[in-house]
Order: C-alpha cells, then structure tokens, then sequence
C-alpha cells in the first residue's frame, strides 16, 4: 500500500525556540490548544535531525534518539503522534524515526520543540500530507505545544486560536535578537513541563490572572516587535518570565525550576544593565537562562556570565526543512 504521494523516506531538521512571551498551560489537552498565544525566537544551534522510514513490514513504530532505541513513554508520545498522521493520510504503515539533538534532552532547552517539529515536517513528507508552513506547524502543535513555534524561522507568534484550524505560528517581523544561553545544569527535570502545566492550571491560585496577563504581554509584545524597540522587548520578556515562574511556584504541591545559580545569573544580568549593557533573562522549566541581547552585545554579555555555567551565544535560526535525500 502507497502512503499517499510521499516517498519511502525523508529527513528534516528543526531547531529548539525560546519564548519570550511564554506558553503555560492548555484549554484543549486533545486538540494541544494553549490557553494564550506566544511569541518565540528560533535558535540557530541545538538543532534536532530527524529520519523517517517506512517500514512496510513493521507491526510497531520504533524510534531511536541519539542512537539509543527508546520505549515507553518517549516512544508511545512518537507513535500516537504518527497515529494521527497516518488518520490523515489513510495509511496503515509503521516507521522507523531515528533523530539526533544537538543540545540535552529535557535540560529545558526545548528539544521536543525542534524534536516534534522535525518529526512533522519528515512526516509530512512520507505520508503525503500538506506541507505549507502552516499545515506543518498546526501538525508539529499536536506532538507539543511549543513545536508549532519551532517551525518557523526568526520571531514566531503562535495564534491561541478558536481550533484546530487557527492555532498555528507565523513569522513576526522583529529587531535582529540574539541570545546567550547559560548552561547552569544539564540534568533531566524532575517534572516534566506537561505536568507541570496542569498542575499550575489546576491549582495555582494565580493561573486565570496569568493567562489574561500573557494575552496583554503578547500584544504589548508585537507592538514592540513592530516598533523595533528592543528595550520594550527585553523587559517584557523578563518579567513575562518572572511571572511564568511564579505561577510555576504557586502550584500546589510547589514546582521550582530555579536554581540558586539560575537566580544568581538574572542578577548578573540586572548588574549588566546599570553598567549600560541592554540584556534581559528568560528561562523555561528548567535551571537554564537564555539572555536576550542585540546580536552585537553578545561576545561581550558570554564574558561575562561565562562563570555561571556553559556559555554559548546564539542567533535567529531557520525554520524547520527537510534535508536534501542524501544528506540523512
Ligand atoms: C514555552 N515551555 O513557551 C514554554 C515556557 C516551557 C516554558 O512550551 O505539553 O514541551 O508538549 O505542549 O511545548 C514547554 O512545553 O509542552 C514549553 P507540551 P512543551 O516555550
């Protein structure tokens, strides 16, 4: 049986995003709707590589990530994701995935953004499904949330949307923006970013003020983009994140990604600031702190947080694309 006009194989490449205007938490657990849009930029490093092959003789998906064949959960989450797929295309067939990331798995550095990203762009093309951006992103949504960002290259808005159809990122155009990520930990984080989502929506008492807030900071944040302030930018991804945190921590029973270290690096970042240095500090569910910067400051601002961790200065990247047949 054909999977509709796609081909045996195909190999896609997508990189991770960082928000500076945050997703956390659902309205649709399904359909992956956020409960609030957000706005993102693509990174050019920590790229995911992902090679999808039919396998026509295959009974299961299998999926292997940094060469290591995975089960449970990792594989379940990519086999309902190409279930959904497959729904579409009318094809029963199973795949052999084999991706490669470039940056830590689950160090918050949001590699099942370029992860399912890549993924759907592969897929896409293996099963013969509409591979306009917008189709690719809506798709990537469904395996996470942040996936739709990472479709698209530079500064991504992602639409909360009414459904399906609407709930899609799209390029924003913006100042040039770069960042300086600071590794302060590598490990894997004890709670998952979904879990912990549902536990804020659930239970913090701060959750409905958060969503009304984030709908505010994203218009506020376009406006900013538009204008190509990239002062107004910056502060708006501080607090934003700020904020995120706190309703993170205001969780019943409590969740803290922070570390003492990540703390300690929002306050270099404010020290970098009265010496006249523009740097603003976001970071997702994890100890990790990207620091927005003008593409310019960046040697400089990696100096000087270079003791908190691993340092590494990082552009506006491309969206996701599959790669030439004999490049995989
Ligand atoms: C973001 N994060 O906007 C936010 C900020 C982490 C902190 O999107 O459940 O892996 O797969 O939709 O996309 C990470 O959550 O969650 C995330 P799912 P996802 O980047």
């Amino acid at each position: 049986m054909s999977a509709g006009d796609g081909a045996a194989a195909a190999t896609a490449r997508a990189h991770p995003n960082i928000a500076l205007v945050k997703y956390w938490g659902k309205r649709d657990e399904e359909l992956m709707l956020p409960a609030a849009g957000s706005l993102s930029l693509t990174l050019d490093a920590f790229a995911t590589t992902t090679e999808l092959r039919l396998d026509p003789d295959a009974a299961e998906d299998r999926f292997e990530l940094n060469g290591e064949p995975q089960s449970g959960e990792r594989l379940s989450r990519v086999s309902r994701f190409l279930d959904l797929v497959r729904e579409r295309a009318g094809s029963p067939l199973r795949a052999v995935v084999r991706s490669r990331n470039e940056a830590p798995t689950g160090a918050g550095l949001a590699s099942s953004a370029s992860g399912f990203a890549a993924l759907a762009t592969a897929a896409s093309a293996v099963y013969g499904l509409p591979q306009d951006p917008a189709s690719l992103s809506r798709l990537a949504r469904r395996g996470s949330g942040s996936a739709a960002r990472s479709i698209v290259p530079g500064v991504a808005v992602w639409h909360a949307g009414d459904g399906d159809d609407s709930s899609f990122a799209e390029a924003v155009d913006a100042p040039e923006l770069a960042m300086v990520i600071v590794t302060v930990d590598e490990r894997q984080k004890a709670v998952s970013s979904r879990e912990a989502m549902r536990l804020s929506a659930r239970t913090s008492p701060f959750y409905a003020g958060w969503v009304t807030s984030t709908e505010e900071s994203l218009a506020e944040m376009l406006q900013a983009c538009r204008e190509r302030d990239f002062t107004r930018i910056g502060r708006i991804t501080e607090s934003h994140a700020l904020r995120m945190h706190a309703v993170i921590q205001s969780s019943e029973p409590p969740v803290r990604y922070l570390s003492p270290t990540s703390i300690a690096v929002f306050d270099a970042v404010v020290a970098l600031r009265e010496r006249g240095v523009e740097a603003y500090s976001t970071a997702d569910a994890g100890p990790n702190v990207a620091v927005l910067v003008r593409p310019g400051d960046a040697p400089a601002v990696a100096e000087a947080l270079a003791g908190f961790g691993r340092v590494r200065a990082v552009g506006a990247g491309p969206g996701a694309a599959l790669l030439p047949a004999d490049a995989a």
